[in-house]
C-alpha cells in the first residue's frame, strides 16, 4: 500500500517535497511541506529564548527554547525557575527531535483495512479534520440514540495538569459516560499510599537536598529518572561530600554507583528491610523524641519480643507507635530480615544508625521500585513510616510534602450543560471494575480528610479486561490522547485484542503501537513546543505555575489535543444536533476582555488565561513572584511561590483522621470497612480477596507481606528487574536518533540496541557470554535481546531497561516499522497484575520470573 503525494494534496495538505522514507507503510506519515523556516538559511536572525514546559517525565520542568528563523534549536531550563535552577536533564534536549520527527502523524487519517493486528497494515488514508471529527461525532450521537452513551471510553495518558478537564473531564461527562480513564495506575500510585496513610498526603514528595545530611534512595534513581532530576543532579555532589548517600535497589543504578552504601535488596523484600530498620531505631532508642514523644519514665521499654503497655508511652505528634510495636515490630529483628531480604544484619543496623545520626536532616526518597507490586502498599507504608520515626517529615533537610498552594483558577462548571441522559448514564459502573470485591481501589475521600474511599481509584490496566470480557458491559467507541497502552501496559497483548473490538480514535504525535490499532488517527501538536496550556508542579521547596506555548508554528495539520481538537469536535457535535459541549465551551469568558471564544485557537487561549490569571491578575497580592498581566506571564513563563515553610504541619496537625502522623492507620481502616460493608463481609475477607496475607489489626500497621510472584522458581529461575532509561521520555523518545545514539548512558547498555544484564556467576552456569543473543521467557511471553555480563545485578536476578522493543512508533524506534522491533518490550514479559488497595499496575518488586535460553 502506498500513499502518493497527490493523495495528500487531495486531502488539502500544502504542497512540498516529500521526504524519502524507508518503507511504503510509513509514507502515510511522510513530510509534505518544508519545515517552518527551512528555506531561510543564511538569515541573520539573532534568535530568542521562549519559555515553555517540558513533560518528558512527571517533573514538568519550566524550560526555554532558543528559536532562530522560526526553528527551535536549543533547550535549557527556565532561568527563572526555583525548582530546576535553570537546568534540564538530558531528556529535555530530546524535545527538539520529538518536534521535528519526520515520522510524526501529520494529517488526520482513517483506516481502510478492517483487519487489526500486530504487523497488519492498517492502510491509513488521509482525510480532512472535518471528516475525521464528523465520523467521531456520528459515532457518539449514535451511542446516545441507542441509550448507551456509557459505552464510550476516553483514555488519558499524559496530560496538561490544568487544561485536561476540557477533554478528560468534559467529553465523556457531557456525552453520558462514566468512563474517563487516566493512566495514573500504570504510573506510580502505590508510592502515594504510604505517605497518605501516615501523614494524609496523596502525592509525590519533595526533598530538601541542600540541607540534608543523609539520603536513602529506595526503589528509584533520581539521577536518571523519578522526579526532580535536574535539581538532584545539581545538588547530589554536595550532599555526598557533606553526608551519607545510601541506595536500596537490587540493581546498581547511576545513583547506587555514587552511593556510600549500595543495598542490593532481594526484589520485593523491601518491607522486611524497612521493618528491621524500624526495629533497630526503637530498640536502640533512636526515634525522634521531639516528634514521637517518649516513655513516661524516660526508659526505653522496646525490647525484642516483648510487648509494651500503651499507657507507658506519651506520644506527641504520632499515633499508634506502641500498637505498631506490639502487633508487628517487636519480632522484626535484623536477624529475621537478613534471611528474607538478603541484606546482612550488620548492614541493617548500620543503615538505621546512620540515618538516626543525621536525623532530622535525613530522608527516604521512596520510588516505585519498592511498591509497584501486588502487595506493594504494605511496603510503601513500612518504608515511609521510617521518615516519621526519625521526625524527618516537614522539616529542614527532610521530606517536604505540604508546599504552598500554586494559585490557579478553576475552569467554569460543566453541570448546567449536562442533560438528563448524561446525568443518568454518567452514573453507570466504570469499565475498569473499580469497587468490585477484589478491587477496593482506594483513593482519598474528597469529603473527609485522611479517609480512604473505596471504589474510587482508577485501575487503568484492568480496562482491557473490562473490554475483553464486556464486564460490566461492552465498550463500543474509544478516544485516547497521549497514551500508548499497547506498549506501556504490562500484558501489552491484551490491549491489542481489546482494541480489535472497538471503534478507536487515537490522538497522538506518532504512529505508535496503539495508533496502529486505530480506526482514525488525529495528529496532536507537540506538548512543549506547539501547544498553549498551563502546568503546575513543585520541587526544591517551591511550587510553580508555568506556561506551555507554541514556540514554533505548526508544521503540518496538527492541533492541540485538549483544547483545539475538543472545540472542533464540539462544533461538529453541534452541527449534528448536540450543542451541549459547544455551549459549555462558549460560556468561557476571557478574564481581560470578557469575550467568549470564537474558534479553536481562541478557545485554547481563553481557557489558559482563565486558569493562569490567578498568578498574573491575582485578587490579593501573592507571596511569590509578581507578574504584570498575561503578556508578562507569557514572556517569563513562570510563577514561583514563596519558599516552603518548615514544620507548618507540626504546628497545625496532619490531615489524617487523628491529625497525627499515623503508624496505625485509621483512614485505611475506614476505607476497608466501607468496602467490607458493601459486600456484607469482614475486612479480613476483603484483604484476602485483594491478594494480601495480613489478618486483623496487622492490616492497619506497616507489616510484612511476602511478595506474590508469577512463575515457578524452578522453571523460571531469574527475577526480572525493570527500570527506566535515563533517556526515556516515557514511551515516546525512542524514535529520536539521540535516544538511540546515547543509549549507552544507561549503565551497561549499548547504543541502538537492547541488552539484558546478567550476573557473571549466573551467566557462567548458563554458558552465556556478553554479546550472545538470548531468549527471555516468562509465563506470558518471550523476547530476544543481547546478553551483557554485569556485576551490578544481584545473582538470581536480571535487569533490563524499559523503552526499547517498539514495533511501531517510527523508523528509528523499530528495526523495521510494523515488522521487527528494536530489542524487546519488557511488557511482553511482564504479566498483568494489580496492587488492589490502590489499583496500581505491577511492574516492580520481583513479581516477574523468567528463564534464559541462548539462541
Ligand atoms: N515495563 C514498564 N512499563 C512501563 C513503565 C516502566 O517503567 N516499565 N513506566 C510506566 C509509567 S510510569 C508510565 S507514566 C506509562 C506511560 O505510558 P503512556 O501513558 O502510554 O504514555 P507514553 O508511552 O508516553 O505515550 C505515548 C503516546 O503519546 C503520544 N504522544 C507523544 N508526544 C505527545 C504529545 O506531545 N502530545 C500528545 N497529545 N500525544 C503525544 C504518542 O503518539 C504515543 O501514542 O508507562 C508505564 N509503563
Ligand atoms: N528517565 C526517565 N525519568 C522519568 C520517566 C521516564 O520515562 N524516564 N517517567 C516519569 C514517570 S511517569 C514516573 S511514574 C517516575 C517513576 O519512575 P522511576 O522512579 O524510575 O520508577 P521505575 O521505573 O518503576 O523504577 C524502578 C526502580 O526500582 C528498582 N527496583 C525494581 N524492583 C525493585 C525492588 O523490588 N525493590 C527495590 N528497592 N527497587 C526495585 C529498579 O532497579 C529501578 O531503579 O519517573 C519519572 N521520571
Ligand atoms: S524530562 Fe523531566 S526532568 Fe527532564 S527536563 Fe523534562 S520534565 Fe525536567
Ligand atoms: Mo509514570
Amino acid at each position: 500500500m502506498e500513499i502518493k503525494r497527490r493523495d495528500f494534496l487531495k486531502a488539502g495538505v500544502a504542497a512540498g517535497a516529500a521526504v524519502a522514507l524507508t518503507g511504503p507503510l510509513l509514507n502515510a506519515f511522510a513530510v509534505t511541506k518544508p519545515l517552518a523556516g527551512e528555506k531561510v538559511s543564511g538569515s541573520t536572525d539573532p534568535g530568542k529564548w521562549i519559555p515553555s514546559t517540558c513533560q518528558g517525565c512527571t517533573q514538568w520542568c519550566p524550560v526555554e527554547f532558543f528559536v532562530q528563523n522560526g526553528r527551535a534549536v536549543k533547550v535549557r531550563g527556565n532561568q527563572l525557575s526555583k525548582v530546576n535552577n535553570g537546568y534540564v536533564c538530558p531528556r529535555g534536549h530530546l524535545m527538539l527531535q520529538e518536534l521535528y520527527d519526520p515520522d510524526r502523524i501529520k494529517v488526520p487519517m482513517k483506516r481502510t483495512n478492517p483487519k487489526k493486528g500486530r504487523g497488519v497494515d492498517p492502510k491509513f488514508v488521509p482525510i480532512s479534520w472535518d471528516e475525521a471529527l464528523g465520523t467521531l461525532a456520528d459515532k457518539l450521537i449514535e451511542l446516545r440514540k441507542n441509550n448507551e452513551p456509557h459505552k464510550f471510553l476516553f483514555i488519558r495518558g499524559r496530560y496538561s495538569p490544568k487544561t485536561y478537564p476540557l477533554a478528560y473531564g468534559t467529553l465523556p461527562k457531557i456525552i453520558g459516560s462514566p468512563n474517563a480513564i487516566s493512566h495514573s495506575a500504570i504510573c506510580a500510585e502505590a508510592e502515594k499510599f504510604g505517605p497518605f496513610v501516615t501523614e494524609g498526603y496523596w502525592g509525590y514528595r519533595d526533598y530538601d537536598l541542600q540541607n540534608m545530611k543523609c539520603l536513602v534512595v529506595w526503589g528509584c534513581d533520581p539521577l536518571s529518572s523519578n522526579r526532580n532530576v535536574p535539581n538532584t543532579i545539581n545538588k547530589i555532589g554536595d550532599l555526598i561530600d557533606r553526608g551519607t548517600l545510601i541506595t536500596v535497589d537490587p540493581r546498581l543504578s547511576a545513583i547506587a554507583a555514587k552511593s556510600h552504601m549500595w543495598v542490593p535488596v532481594k526484589p520485593g523484600e523491601d518491607g522486611a528491610l524497612a521493618l528491621a530498620i524500624a526495629h533497630v531505631i526503637l530498640t536502640e532508642g533512636l526515634w525522634s523524641k521531639e516528634f514521637i514523644g517518649d516513655f513516661n519514665d524516660g526508659k526505653n521499654q522496646f525490647k525484642t519480643g516483648k510487648t509494651v503497655d500503651e499507657s507507658a508511652f506519651a506520644e506527641k505528634l504520632s499515633h499508634g507507635l506502641v500498637k505498631w510495636w506490639n502487633i508487628e515490630l517487636k519480632d522484626r529483628t535484623p536477624e529475621w530480615a537478613e534471611k528474607i531480604c538478603g541484606i546482612s544484619k550488620d548492614q541493617i543496623i548500620k543503615i538505621a544508625k546512620t540515618m538516626a545520626a543525621a536525623a532530622p536532616q535525613c530522608a527516604i526518597w521512596m520510588g516505585p521500585g519498592a511498591v509497584m507490586s501486588p502487595r506493594g502498599a504494605a511496603a510503601s507504608q513500612a518504608i515511609y513510616a521510617i521518615n516519621g520515626l526519625l521526625g524527618c517529615v516537614d522539616v529542614e533537610g527532610g521530606v517536604l510534602s505540604h508546599h504552598p498552594k500554586s494559585p490557579s483558577n478553576k475552569l467554569p462548571k460543566i453541570d448546567d450543560f449536562l442533560d438528563d441522559m448524561a446525568k443518568k448514564y454518567g452514573k453507570e459502573k466504570k469499565i475498569d471494575q473499580r469497587g468490585y470485591k477484589q478491587f477496593p481501589a482506594l483513593n482519598p475521600d474528597p469529603d473527609k480528610k485522611g479517609n480512604f474511599k473505596p471504589g474510587t481509584a482508577v485501575i487503568t490496566n484492568n480496562v482491557a479486561t473490562g473490554i475483553l470480557n464486556a464486564d460490566p458491559y461492552e465498550i463500543k467507541v474509544v478516544v485516547s490522547n497521549w497514551a500508548n497502552f499497547n506498549f506501556s501496559c504490562t500484558g501489552a497483548e491484551r490491549w491489542d485484542r481489546a482494541m480489535e473490538k472497538v471503534f478507536y480514535v487515537h490522538i497522538g504525535t506518532n504512529p505508535s503501537e496503539a495508533a496502529m490499532y486505530a480506526d482514525i488517527v488525529l495528529p496532536a501538536a507537540h506538548h512543549a513546543t506547539q501547544k498553549l496550556s498551563i502546568i503546575d508542579n513543585k520541587g526544591n521547596g517551591y511550587t510553580h505555575i508555568s506556561i506551555q506555548q507554541p514556540v514554533v508554528g505548526r508544521l503540518w495539520e496538527e492541533k492541540a489535543d485538549e483544547t483545539e481538537i475538543m472545540y472542533m469536535l464540539a462544533q461538529k457535535l453541534a452541527e449534528k444536533g448536540f450543542p451541549n459541549m459547544i455551549n459549555y465551551f462558549n460560556s468561557f469568558k476571557d478574564p481581560e476582555t470578557g469575550k467568549h471564544p470564537t474558534g479553536p485557537e481562541d478557545f485554547a487561549e481563553i481557557a489558559s488565561k482563565i486558569i493562569s490569571s490567578a498568578v498574573w491578575k491575582p485578587k490579593e497580592p501573592l507571596k511569590g513572584d509578581k507578574l504584570n498581566g498575561w503578556e508578562d506571564f507569557k514572556a517569563k513563563g513562570i510563577y514561583n511561590s514563596e519558599p516552603y515553610k518548615y514544620k507548618g504541619l507540626w504546628e497545625k496537625g496532619f490531615p489524617t483522621p487523628t491529625k497525627k502522623f499515623e503508624f496505625y492507620s485509621e483512614g485505611l481502616k475506614i476505607g476497608l470497612k466501607a468496602h467490607a460493608e458493601k459486600y456484607k463481609t469482614t475486612i479480613d475477607d476483603i484483604v484476602e480477596s485483594a491478594q494480601y496475607t495480613a489478618k486483623g489489626e496487622e492490616v492497619f500497621v506497616p507489616h510484612y507481606e511476602p511478595p506474590k510472584v508469577w512463575g515457578d522458581p524452578v522453571k523460571y529461575p531469574f527475577i526480572l528487574v525493570d527500570f527506566k532509561s535515563r533517556l526515556n521520555r516515557e514511551g515516546r523518545s525512542q524514535n529520536t536518533t539521540w535516544f538511540q545514539e546515547f543509549k549507552k548512558v544507561d549503565v551497561g547498555d549499548e547504543s541502538w540496541d537492547d541488552v539484558v544484564r546478567i550476573n557473571p556467576e549466573d551467566a557462567k552456569k548458563l554458558g552465556i557470554k556478553t554479546g550472545d543473543m538470548v531468549k527471555l521467557t516468562s509465563l506470558t511471553g518471550s523476547i530476544t535481546v543481547k546478553a551483557k555480563l554485569f556485576e551490578g545485578v544481584r545473582p538470581g536476578t536480571v535487569s533490563k531497561c524499559f523503552g526499547q522493543g517498539h514495533w511501531a512508533y517510527g523508523k528509528v524506534a523499530t528495526k523495521e516499522f510494523n515488522k521487527t522491533p528494536r530489542g524487546g518490550n519488557n511488557n511482553d514479559l511482564m504479566p498483568f497484575d494489580v496492587e488492589r488497595f490502590t489499583g496500581s499496575n505491577c511492574r516492580n518488586g520481583g513479581f516477574t520470573r523468567v528463564k534464559i535460553e541462548k539462541v
